[in-house]
């Protein structure tokens, strides 16, 4: 199902592609779900000519994001801009933090590209290609990369997110032939609206899959994390953390830290280490997100 609209949900006839079917949901099924959110994996009855199909089962869900409400994503794209507004790694790091709680993938992305020289952009990605995150640098007003991202995206659910003006309605622009979404100030005005998270959508990609476009910073979540899942959220750190003294060390003040000795010896990057700490902190203050 890709979009709720006007007591009407609309399903996709096969796989990820094809024309959206308008369906009411069957009666007796209302009872049993209780919300059907876009993303569900659903079977319905076609409709005969001139009528409205019927959803008569829902899936059970693998993964649900609260904010948008989407089921069964399988990528967060976190998009970044390398300029206008100056990237934001503090959130870009929450959001990586995010995906691996939720256990979807991650893509880094970083838009504007054109607003800056070639190495700056490197120098942003590099750290999150080490880790063994799957990165890509675009440009949506150029058009850069943008076959790259696609094919990240083809035959997935995923779901753009960052915070406001990094350019992910252009990019969905961009990525999808027709669709003009208004970016700037109106996605702005509407965020703070009544229709935000009613219309969440998913939109079909030219090379098959669905992405859903999201307003700001609507993905983050309202439930704190804890600093013991914080440490296991960071691939690296999982990793060299068995070399640890401690079982549980959270990498911060605890002797014999693996983890702190590869970034005191150039291994780690120390930027990203540090962002790390000020995400610890607000786990110990069990803050939201
Ligand atoms: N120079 C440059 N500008 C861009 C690029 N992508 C987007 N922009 C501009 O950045 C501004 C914000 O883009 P949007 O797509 O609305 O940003 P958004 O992430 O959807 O913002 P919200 O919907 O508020 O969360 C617009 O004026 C775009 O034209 C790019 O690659 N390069
Ligand atoms: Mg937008
Ligand atoms: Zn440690």
């Amino acid at each position: 199902m890709v979009r709720a609209y006007g007591g009407f949900y609309y399903v996709l006839p096969a796989a990820l592609s094809g024309d959206p079917v308008p369906c009411r949901v069957r009666g007796r099924l209302k009872r049993v779900v209780e919300r059907i959110l876009v993303g569900e994996r659903v079977e319905y009855e076609p409709p005969a000519a001139g009528t409205e199909g019927v959803i008569e089962a829902v899936h059970p869900r693998r993964v649900a994001l609260v904010r948008p409400p989407v089921a069964n994503v399988d990528q967060l794209v976190a998009v970044i801009a390398a300029a206008s507004p100056a990237p934001d790694l503090l959130q870009l790091d929450r959001l990586l933090c995010l995906a691996g709680r939720l256990a979807v993938e991650a893509v880094v992305c970083l838009n504007k590209i054109d607003l800056v020289e070639p190495a700056e952009a490197e120098r942003l990605l590099r750290p999150y290609r080490k880790e063994g995150f799957a990165a890509v640098a675009v440009s949506a007003l150029t058009g850069a990369s943008l076959d790259e991202l696609a094919g990240l995206l083809r035959g997935k659910i995923s779901v753009l997110a960052g915070r406001s003006g990094v350019g992910k309605t252009a990019l969905s622009n961009r990525l999808i032939p027709g669709r003009q979404a208004r970016t700037g100030e109106v996605s702005r005005r509407l965020r703070q609206g009544r229709h935000t998270t009613r219309h969440a959508e998913l939109l079909l990609l030219p090379g098959g899959g669905l992405l859903a476009d999201t307003p700001g910073f609507s993905v983050l979540e309202d439930e704190a994390l804890r600093p013991e899942e914080l440490a296991q959220l960071y691939p690296e750190y999982a990793r060299l953390g068995r070399g640890c003294r401690f079982r549980g060390c959270l990498h911060d003040q605890e002797p014999d830290c693996a983890v702190k000795q590869a970034v005191e010896a150039g291994q780690l990057p120390e930027e990203r280490y540090q962002r790390y700490l000020v995400l610890l902190r607000e786990a110990r203050e069990r803050r939201p997100w």
